[in-house]
């Protein structure tokens, strides 16, 4: 079954909601999730680079984790739209090279899934239901797909 109108929106709302809030704070426990489900990540992202404490106000962190955010509600647009998710060629051949290059593999798309995921339902708090971790999980897979695509073409 295709991306619907409702799932499309359930994600942009959802975005668009949870972005009121702290964006720092946000991406701090986005990234504090992903090493919580994988504590072996921790040495991959240069922000933590020869520290055990989170850094509190990394700009590039934080850059990086809104990012992700963002990639994944456009990711839901296109899925309507389109039914495809289509990342321009060059961003996609930079992020594949970027995760080759960090040591990325294809299980720990699983992890940061899962982080994306568990971020939503707490900024949501009571809002969050089924559907909208449907939605976001299914935005999630296909960008999550491409880039993966592109890491396999070029390893
Ligand atoms: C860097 C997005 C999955 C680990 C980045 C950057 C973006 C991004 C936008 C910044 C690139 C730059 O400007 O330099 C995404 C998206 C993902 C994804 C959209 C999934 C759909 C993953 C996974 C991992 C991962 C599964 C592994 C745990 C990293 C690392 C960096 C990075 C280590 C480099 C950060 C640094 O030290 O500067 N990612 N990423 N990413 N990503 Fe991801
Ligand atoms: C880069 N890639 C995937 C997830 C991330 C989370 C926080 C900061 C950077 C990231």
């Amino acid at each position: 079954m295709g991306f619907t109108d409702k799932q499309e929106a359930l994600v942009k709302d959802s975005w668009e909601f949870m972005k009121q809030d702290d964006i720092p704070q946000l991406s701090l426990r986005f990234f504090s999730l992903i090493l919580e489900i994988a504590p072996a990540a921790k040495n991959m992202f240069s922000f933590l680079k020869d520290s055990n404490e989170l850094p509190q106000n990394n700009p590039k962190l934080k850059a990086h984790a809104v990012k992700v955010f963002k990639m994944t509600c456009e990711s839901a647009i296109q899925l309507r739209e389109k039914g495809e998710v289509v990342v321009g060629e060059t961003t996609l051949k930079y992020l594949g090279s970027i995760h080759l290059q960090k040591g990325v593999a294809d299980p720990h798309f699983e992890v940061v899934k899962e982080a994306l995921l568990r971020t939503v339902e707490e900024a949501m708090g009571k809002k969050w239901n089924d559907e909208m971790k449907e939605a976001w999980g299914e935005a999630y897979d296909q960008l999550a797909a491409a880039i993966k695509a592109e890491m396999h073409a070029e390893a």
